[in-house]
């Protein structure tokens, strides 16, 4: 498709000149980050066609586009996946293999992308490459952070966080789009007015303080459509440097107080997932990105529309979590203040425009902002957010006379807090879950009352992930192989992967799947080798959980697993135990005490374990340090087993579980989030099922929790794993290092708050599932069908599926079909 351009000579020469130009070398005399440079501006010459042929279409055929507001984006690396779409990536490996360049080692130089903590952030990476490949008009909106995710070392077993100066080398691919930058007003008073000659209201906000927004844009490269869309990230700059005529000079002062709230805004990423830490900066990025990303939204359909009061029939915004919610009132300051809108032509709009994706039902990370905090940071936006909520109570009163206790239930403004999540359905015409077992939570716990009181708004959006990375990219053994058998059509129409069900019957053909998993093993072994130093046997099992660091994610429940067949294996030398390889990756936030001793008890276990002799190797534990989308992709290809262990209820979707079902690995999980409908897809012969039910959970949560005293106290090889944690094995004979998991366990001072999580609830439960995979794995037969089948049965969970639905259901897009930007 690409090929007049990519005819490997013009290529070569370009990046020949590129290494020139940049750096005044020859390209032997190149470092591999230079070459990955020259690599990617040659790539993005020829992206920028095709990107201003997709932007001129879209204009032409006046066509809606969605707007994914989202505080997180995680990206990963952008060259290989811009050579998979543009289906470049074969002839510009050879191209650079005929200069002696190993295009592997070449995309190994770009940093990970990684504004996002984790699922939230990736699934919205996710999304924006399925629009683009399905051919519909989307921006991508967020916060072009300074420093993304920490980089973790671990040192002494202990995660150590390290600053990810993702930038430091430059960002070849984003554009700098100095005209586009939009003015974000903070703080102040409001006066209010009447205007003389209209005799409307007027707001005028006094003694603010402001920043510049610039926005960088990225191309989205659809996968072999031309289709290049735009990711628009915000960068803040003190206004001092554009207008230095309207600004004071001789305040000196405040000059450098908005140069450094400039630099503050977007420093840093916050590294909570699933956690809301309630930090005023974390408000101001918020509001900075949305009103930058509202202004130039509203400005771009004025170019070529007239009413305003049409706004939503060319635009939706979705918000992904209630972190960009803030675009309620502002859309309404935007549309009153600015564009003359009275309120409820204004609310008409909004309401009609805006659409919110709940992704957790964990209590914590619910944001509710002081209102003191909220009302002084934006004084005008709060002024709305009490005629919102005002008007909506007076609905509430009408729908329930003499029902207070409803008021009290669904207000925004209550107990001097605003409930962003209230504004967001409020607001919303469209209220999602992520899964279907987490929108039915939503429906009947979590917002009972307000799905009883607008039923229409509620709907279901089963999460997804791009098969062009996650196996395509990440696995080109089993993608050529794939192909090989049944053709190329399931990389942009997953359902298609069905039709290797046939060859599942036939072991020839497992024997070749079974080969590529080993292979892929081999692959993960060196990386460890590289990484860790220790040696694992890619005949073992290799048995994979890799996700961020929570407790309800319960890698404590993995962690003392292993502590129990380790105890067993020393007392029982003879008894027969298959090898297994466990593999942990995960990052946890800086502040997060039990999470971070999970990590250290991970990597103590592991030192324990993996050099004792006496053992024979039949256990190793390894933890991959700094896990991040570049190295799942080499996790993914390589799992036998995917640990899927959540209490249930609490993991809302779950995307990882998907990752490793395409690439042939079985779920060992709960009956929890997306888990539930891979089993519906490919059979619960074929995973490993196991623990309370979500209903369970629910119920013991409801009436007070449960005792886990009992169980301590009569399984005595689970009390001895637990006491493992205070007597010192795992601690050199510290007694004190892990006394944070032993009370979270067992506490001690309230039995409410003991196993949360339901951790020795499940642990038999877990223990006996385990010993289920042990067995389905010596048996060659059962358990390379059981792998083949997963990938077979995976077609639902592309994300590609995912955005049809909110295409028909919420945003209602068309597609739109781009000639090639190529100069012929
Ligand atoms: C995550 C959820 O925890 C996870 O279950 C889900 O798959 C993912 O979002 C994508 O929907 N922060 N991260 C999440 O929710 C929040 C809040």
């Amino acid at each position: 498709m690409y090929s007049k351009r990519f005819a490997k000579e013009t290529f070569k020469e370009t990046v020949k000149d590129n290494v020139k130009t940049l750096y005044r070398k020859k390209i032997e005399e190149a470092t591999p980050q230079q070459i990955f440079q020259a690599v990617s501006y040659a790539v993005k010459d020829i992206i920028i066609d095709d990107w201003l042929a997709t932007q001129a279409e879209y204009r032409k055929q006046d066509a809606k586009t969605v707007y994914y507001m989202s505080m997180e984006f995680l990206m990963g690396r952008a060259l290989g996946n811009n050579l998979i779409n543009m289906t470049a990536y074969k002839e510009v490996k050879e191209a650079l293999e005929e200069m002696n360049i190993d295009l592997n080692a070449i995309e190994d130089q770009e940093p990970d992308a990684a504004l996002g903590n984790g699922g939230l952030g990736r699934l919205a990476a996710c999304f924006l490459d399925s629009l683009a490949t399905l051919n519909y008009p989307a921006y991508g909106c967020g916060i072009r952070y300074r420093y993304g995710m920490f980089k973790q070392k671990i040192e002494n077993g202990y995660q150590v966080e390290t600053p990810d100066d993702w930038l430091m080398e430059g960002n070849p691919f984003e554009l700098r789009r100095e005209e586009y930058a939009k003015e974000i007003r903070f703080g102040g008073t409001i006066r209010f007015e009447k205007d003389p000659v209209t005799g409307k209201d007027k707001f005028i906000q006094e003694n603010y303080e402001s920043v510049m927004a610039i926005p960088y844009d990225m191309p989205i490269v659809g996968y072999g459509n031309h289709v290049v869309n735009t990711l628009r990230i915000w960068d803040a700059q003190a206004i001092t440097n554009f207008s230095l005529e309207s600004f004071d000079r001789g305040d000196y002062h405040k000059a450098v107080e908005q140069e450094n709230l400039a630099k503050m805004i977007v420093d840093v990423l916050y590294p909570n997932d699933n956690h809301y830490a309630g930090k005023e900066l974390r408000l101001k990025q918020q509001y900075f990105f949305i009103s930058a990303s509202l202004q130039a939204m509203i400005e771009k359909y004025k170019k070529d529309h007239d009413d305003i009061k049409k706004l939503y029939e060319k635009v939706k915004i979705q918000m992904n979590d209630t972190h960009p919610t803030v675009a309620v009132p502002e859309l309404m300051r935007l549309l009153i203040d600015v564009e003359g809108l009275d309120w409820e032509e204004a609310w008409d709009v909004t309401t009609k425009t805006c659409a919110y994706t709940n992704h957790t039902i964990m209590s914590e990370a619910l944001e509710k902002w002081p209102i003191d905090l909220f009302s002084k940071l934006l004084p005008r936006i709060y002024q709305i957010v009490q005629e919102i909520d005002r008007r909506f109570i007076e609905q509430v009163r009408r729908q329930y006379p003499g029902n207070e206790e409803k008021v009290r239930k669904m207000a925004i403004l209550r107990d001097n807090q605003v409930r962003m999540a209230h504004m967001a359905i409020i607001a919303g015409f469209s209220v999602n879950g992520v899964a279907q077992l987490h929108t039915e939570i939503l429906k009947h716990q979590e917002l009972k009352d307000f799905y009883e009181m607008m039923p229409e708004k509620f709907n279901n959006k089963t999460n997804g992930i791009t098969q062009r990375r996650f196996l395509l990219h990440g696995n080109p053994l089993l993608a050529d192989w794939i192909t090989g058998l049944i053709g190329d059509g399931w990389i942009t129409d997953l359902s298609k992967i069905s039709n290797l069900k046939p060859y599942v019957n036939d072991e020839r053909f497992r024997k070749e799947f079974m080969q590529i998993k080993y292979k892929n093993k081999e692959r993960l072994a060196k990386y460890i080798k590289e990484h860790n130093g220790i040696d694992v046997d890619p005949r073992s099992i290799f048995d994979v959980q890799v996700k961020r660091l929570h407790e309800y994610k319960r890698q404590l429940l993995n962690i003392l697993h292993i502590m129990y067949l380790y105890n067993q294996i020393k007392e029982h030398p003879e008894m027969s135990f298959y090898p297994r390889t466990f593999i942990f990756g995960a990052k946890a936030a800086a502040g997060y005490l039990r999470a971070k001793e999970t990590i250290k008890l991970i990597n103590s276990v592991a030192d324990v374990v993996n050099n004792d002799r006496s053992i024979n190797g039949k256990i190793k534990v390894v933890f991959i340090e700094d896990y991040r989308v570049s190295n799942a992709e080499l996790l993914f290809a390589a799992a036998d087993v995917s640990e899927q262990i959540s209490t249930a209820s609490k993991e809302a979707s779950g995307t990882g579980n998907m990752k490793f079902m395409l690439n042939g690995a079985p779920t060992l999980g709960t009956m929890d989030g997306a888990n539930v409908e891979i089993v519906e897809e490919v059979g619960e012969e074929n995973a490993f099922i196991f623990g309370l039910s979500s209903e369970e959970v629910i119920n013991y949560e409801n009436n007070g929790g449960y005792n886990p005293i009992d169980i301590y106290f009569n399984d005595w090889e689970l009390k001895r794993v637990v006491d493992q944690l205070m007597d010192g094995t795992y601690a050199n004979g510290n007694h004190e290092m892990y006394k944070n998991l032993y009370n979270a366990l067992l506490n001690t001072q309230s039995t409410n708050k003991a196993d949360m999580y339901f951790i020795l609830k499940d642990f038999r439960s877990y223990a006996e599932a385990q010993k289920r995979v042990e067995a389905a794995y010596r048996d060659e037969q059962r358990w390379s069908r059981m792998a083949m089948l997963n990938t077979a049965c995976s077609g639902k969970f592309t994300s590609d599926r995912t955005i049809e639905e909110y295409v028909q259901d919420i945003w209602k897009l068309e597609k739109v079909y781009v000639p090639s930007g190529q100069p012929e």
